[in-house]
């Protein structure tokens, strides 16, 4: 019996498959992915890399539908299982503080992540180009679009689920306004989710792995542990094909996390399987979100498979922290002092 234990709820009815014993990965897939397939609802053509929560005895999700003008939006969607989704044909309606109308003219790649009693989305918009936006909820039924965290251009937001010493805090990926060919993972505080400040670069492209030498960018949110929080997140590599997204682990301090105490030099998951390795884009995985039960150690892991489908995998606190710690390697620090 292992002593590494999630610190949160307990979810004991999240989606679960034990993992074979032919298979000797740290994370396992879902045997029947792709859990939501093209085409999922009138007039969205693909759907991926969307975030999920627990909701009242269910599950909920924001979901980056690719409409039929070519466009993303996020649509919201319902399961009693975490399995079969039923998408919203329409997309989320915003309003603004004041209640006007407020709506991104493109949004993609949604977090979804409660913090004591509001539900808070966080995605990709536009703002003179890629940026972070940001809204809350608490019913799902209204959504308040709040000011864009920081300057254009950004992407991949991610908010911890807690506050840490009295502040929100918030992972992003500072870019150009492209298909970024770089990029490393930062971290901001804020106490009131309007001013942000304290930044500080939690990690950069590269480590050990060749797998995440171009870029890396935040996943779901990070889950509390009594190791640190556990993150996943992607990496990508550029092969004469184009890009490859892989998904990484790596465990921050729990007090100061843009400390990291161990990162993976070896990915966790890479594009295998047909619904990875072919879609609208070839050999993409990227995580989202994650469900987990505190009591079993169990952690459902959604991700994004080619640009097309919603997928599933499965690992334990156990299993993956140990395999960090297994194949961490002293990455150089090179936070540069002046610079943090
Ligand atoms: C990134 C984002 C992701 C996408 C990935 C691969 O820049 O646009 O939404 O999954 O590229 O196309």
């Amino acid at each position: 019996m292992s002593n590494i234990k999630i610190v949160s709820d307990n979810i004991a009815y999240i989606p679960w498959e034990e993992k074979t014993a032919d298979y000797h990965g740290p994370v396992w897939r879902h045997q029947n992915n792709p859990i939501i397939d093209r085409n999922p609802a009138n007039g969205i053509s693909r759907i991926f890399n969307s975030a999920v929560v627990a909701y009242q005895n269910q599950f909920i999700g924001v979901f980056r539908a690719e409409t039929t003008d070519g466009r993303p939006h996020l649509h919201l969607g319902y399961s009693d299982n975490g399995l079969d989704w039923r998408i919203d044909e329409a997309k989320i309606n915003f309003v603004d503080e004041s209640g006007n109308s407020f709506q991104p003219n493109y949004a993609y790649d949604p977090r979804l992540i409660k913090i004591e009693d509001t539900f808070y989305i966080i995605w990709c918009t536009d703002f003179y180009g890629a940026s972070i936006g940001l809204a809350k909820t608490k019913d799902f039924k209204h959504f308040v679009r709040l000011e864009n965290p920081f300057l254009p251009f950004n992407r991949n937001g991610v908010l911890f689920p807690r506050k840490i010493n009295g502040n929100y805090v918030m992972l992003s990926r500072p870019s150009d306004s492209g298909h970024t060919p770089f990029g490393d993972i930062f971290l901001s505080e804020s106490p009131d989710l309007v001013y942000w400040g304290k930044h500080r670069r939690v990690m950069a492209k590269g480590g050990n792995g060749w797998w995440q030498n171009v870029k890396i960018g935040g996943g779901p949110a990070p889950i509390e542990t009594t190791e640190g929080w556990l993150m996943f997140y992607h990496g990508v590599t550029g092969t004469c094909n184009g890009f490859v997204y892989s998904m990484g682990a790596v465990i921050l301090d729990l007090e100061e996390p843009s400390k990291v105490k161990y990162r993976s030099k070896n990915f966790v998951l890479t594009p295998e399987e047909s619904y990875e390795t072919t879609g609208f884009v070839d050999n993409v995985i990227f995580p989202c979100a994650t469900l987990h039960d505190a009591e079993s150690g169990k952690i459902a892991i959604y991700y994004g498979a080619a640009d097309t489908k919603v997928c599933l995998a499965y690992t334990t606190v156990d299993e993956i922290i140990k395999f960090v710690k297994m194949n961490h390697e002293d990455v150089a620090d090179d936070k540069e002092i002046g610079k943090m």
